[in-house]
């Protein structure tokens, strides 16, 4: 269970394009388990292509939503967007040196696409917050003009991070967007360069997104230079997770990456009670084949061996039961990992497979069990082909409903497999335990010999 979080505060414009502002920090707050209240500054109309139009709210409604916020939800840290007008730059100062909250200013001033996002005389509004803020993150064009040093280089960053610090701000990070990748951290005159590299995907979005995740970081209690690595790493997988969306700059993405992650784990943990139902299950050993068994799920979309989880060695028979040799991980199996791969080809429900011994009487059990049958021939398999990948693709080719099961009869030095599929590593467990009992009972009580009668 997560520790307990307090709520965390964006003072921002509204992006409707869900990218970048409020959105976009609300989105952060919640990866990292935080409750997230929002005041917003402005409501931009705005897509993928730019931005449409600015309705900025009047700084009596921006106060307002501040007073009501922080009156009750005790905020343990805040962080400012787009701020817009030097009425609402210094109604914020007020509310947030009021209630002692600490916060981060993100100095933003302009959209990707040139539109201000903080009126030309507010400049000298926003340095007096800035003083008095726990960090402050320009990006190279917010440096230089709060600065005025040119930065060309990471000698240029340090000079004007030196300047920003003398603001006031206890921390100064200049984003690296535009600077390699690399993010300079200044604190009491320790300089940290966090390396990052340029990121292939959609950016819009990222700043905001970095600030917020750095804010949510230093409320976790990290002090500055662990905050604005977690905080790369965070924005570096939100741009990687990026997807199209809209036709024009794509929007980072905040918690597809925690999702995933989340999935993932279901999916381990699905496959790891699966196989110990599988050890405890006294009649199972019968299913197990000479090579040994592997049971494997797909999170959805999978795409590679890297998506699919199995047992790392295999599943053997030990002292007449089940047993896996290994833990269980993504990557761990390439036989049956292709299978599922290959069968998700044809219906994404079908994440999960197992392979089993081939015997006539486990053949039997299966057609009486009512379940669809397909079968291929290894002789028929064109050269330099992937056996499982061709044998899956060629089973769901000639079916006319989608197999439950696909068998085939062997080879020259390979041993004939059946394999099952379901709609999670359960629902394969379940299909083998009743497979495994009906050749049981019909070799009259469940001794488990070595062989089928
Ligand atoms: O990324 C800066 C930014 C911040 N806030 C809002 C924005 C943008 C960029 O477009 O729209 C509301």
């Amino acid at each position: 269970m997560l520790m307990k979080r307090s709520s965390l505060l964006t003072i921002a414009g509204s992006d409707s394009g869900g990218g970048a502002g409020v959105q976009a920090d609300l989105k952060t707050f919640a990866a990292h388990g935080f409750h997230g209240v929002s005041v917003i500054t402005a409501v931009t109309s705005q897509n993928t292509l730019g931005i449409q139009s600015i309705l900025p709210l009047d700084e009596e409604v921006v106060a307002d939503q501040l007073e009501s916020v922080c009156s009750d939800f005790e905020p343990s840290f805040a962080k400012t967007g787009m701020l817009y007008t030097s009425e609402t730059i210094e109604v914020v100062r007020d509310c947030l040196l009021k209630y002692d909250i600490p916060f981060v200013v993100d100095p933003v001033m302009k959209a990707e696409t040139g539109r201000r996002l903080l009126l030309k005389g507010a400049l000298s509004t926003l340095e007096s917050l800035i003083g008095s803020a726990s960090a402050v993150t320009p990006n190279k064009f917010e440096a230089e003009e709060l600065t005025g040093i040119t930065i060309e280089s990471i000698d240029d960053a340090r000079a004007a991070a030196l300047k920003l610090s003398e603001m006031g701000a206890d921390s100064v990070i200049i984003t690296g967007g535009h600077l390699d990748g690399r993010d300079l951290v200044l604190r009491d005159s320790v300089l940290e360069v966090v390396d990052g590299g340029l990121l292939e995907g959609g950016t819009h979005g990222a700043g905001c997104t970095y600030s917020a995740a750095l804010t949510a970081n230093l409320a976790l209690g990290s002090d500055i230079f662990r905050s604005a690595r977690m905080a790369k790493r965070f924005v570096s997988e939100a741009i990687r997770s990026s997807r199209r969306v809209g036709h024009g700059v794509a929007p980072v993405a905040q918690l597809d990456w925690a999702i995933r992650d989340a999935e993932r784990y279901t999916v381990l943990e699905s496959v790891s009670h699966a196989v110990r139902r599988l050890e405890e299950c006294e009649e199972c050993a019968v299913l197990i084949p000479e090579v040994g068994s592997n049971i494997a799920m797909a999170v959805s979309g999978a795409s590679r061996l890297g998506d699919v989880a199995g047992v790392e060695g295999r599943i053997i028979k030990l002292h007449g039961r089940a047993h896996a040799v290994g833990c269980i991980a993504f990557g761990a199996t390439s036989h049956v990992g292709r299978i599922v791969l290959a069968a998700m080809r044809f219906d994404q429900s079908l994440c999960s497979a197992m392979n089993i011994r081939h015997s006539p009487a486990i053949l039997d059990a299966c057609r009486r069990l009512n379940l669809h049958l397909e079968s291929f021939s290894r002789e028929d398999e064109p050269p330099g082909e992937q056996t499982m990948e061709w044998g899956t693709t060629h089973a769901f080719k000639k079916s006319r409903e989608k197999p439950d099961i696909i068998y085939d009869t062997g080879g020259v030095g390979k041993e004939a497999m059946i394999r099952l599929l379901g709609r999670d590593a359960h629902d394969v467990v379940d299909r083998a335990i009743t497979i495994a009992k009906i050749v049981g009972e019909s070799r009259g009580g469940g001794g488990l010999g070595e062989s089928d009668p």
